[in-house]
């Protein structure tokens, strides 16, 4: 089967280890011919990254905090003198509290609603600024989110109100990019065992839970997801913008 990403060049954000759904994404890329360049949060994840950055032959790794708007410039900088152009982007970054995610949703201080928002919602406007110049033959911008930015989840509290909020944007910015032939689109994924998993309350049970209802009956692997992702990268999903793509066993669907 012919390569679906053969000579484009991709931006993965958000790898922190071989759990991370953007390493399985990024694997699913080369597996498909794509150029890689990742990028990780900081000094804690650099020696792990830079070791799967050289087991997935990427062509280049960098720190890129997105609370640091000089990260978010060197990024820009980074990809001005690559000269090339990039083709697809992955955003697959989120952050709350840890303590927003255990207690009532109501009692969300400021700034950890801040925090949620400018992590894993604005960070995309903010990445979407710094490709789209590079994108000069239009692409693919692609985020990651989950059912509970749409219905309320047990624990999800501010992180799902922020989901919705990175799902609009999706839409704002599939309609400003689409004349430039920049798609943006988002995966939501069903749950997946990943350090952004660990450790939340009662994880195991709604794993159990969405393998009893789920209409495929097992729960989402993260090759699912990073497959759906080189689908909407790739000139198979040229035609796919604004959307968001469930990648759930079918879950969603279901009532009850
Ligand atoms: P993960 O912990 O491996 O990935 C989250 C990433 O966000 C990490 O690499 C972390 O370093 C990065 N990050 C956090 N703060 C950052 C900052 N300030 N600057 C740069 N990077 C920062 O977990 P994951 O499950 O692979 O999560 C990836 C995405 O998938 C997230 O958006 C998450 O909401 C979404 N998602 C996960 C699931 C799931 O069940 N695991 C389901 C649906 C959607
Ligand atoms: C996260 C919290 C509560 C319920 C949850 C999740 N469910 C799922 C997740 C049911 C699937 C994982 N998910 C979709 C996320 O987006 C996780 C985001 C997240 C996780 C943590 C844990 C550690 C921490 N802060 C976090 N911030 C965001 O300190």
């Amino acid at each position: 089967m012919p390569q679906l990403l053969k000579e484009r060049t991709a931006l993965v954000l958000g790898l922190a280890n071989r759990w991370s759904l953007a390493y399985a994404i990024a694997r699913a890329f080369r597996r498909e011919g794509a150029q890689l360049i990742l990028t990780y949060q900081g000094d804690r994840q650099q020696e792990t990254v830079e070791e799967l950055a050289r087991e997935l032959g990427a062509s280049r790794v960098m720190s890129c905090d997105v609370t640091q708007e000089a990260d978010m410039e060197r990024l820009s900088e980074m990809l001005r003198a690559e000269g090339d152009d990039l083709h697809a982007v992955v955003h697959s970054i989120a952050f709350a509290n840890k303590d927003d995610l255990a207690r009532p949703f109501y009692m969300t201080s400021r700034d950890g609603f801040l925090l949620a928002h400018e992590i894993s919602c604005y960070s995309l406007v903010a990445v979407a600024r710094a490709v789209a110049p590079v994108m000069r033959q239009g692409g693919s911008i692609t985020t990651l989110t989950y059912l509970g930015s749409q219905r309320v989840l047990p624990n999800y509290n501010v992180m799902g109100v922020a989901k919705a909020a990175l799902e609009a944007s999706v839409r704002y910015l599939a309609s400003e990019l689409g004349p430039q032939q920049i798609r943006v689109n988002a995966i939501s994924a069903g749950p997946i065992k990943t350090a952004s998993a660990r450790g939340i309350k009662d994880f195991s049970k709604i794993l159990e839970a969405v393998s009893e209802k789920a209409p495929l009956r097992r729960p989402t692997e993260p090759d699912e997801v990073a497959d759906t992702a080189v689908f909407l990268a790739s000139h198979l999903g040229r035609g796919v913008t604004g959307n968001i793509v469930y990648v759930d066993s079918g879950y969603q669907i279901m009532g009850l």
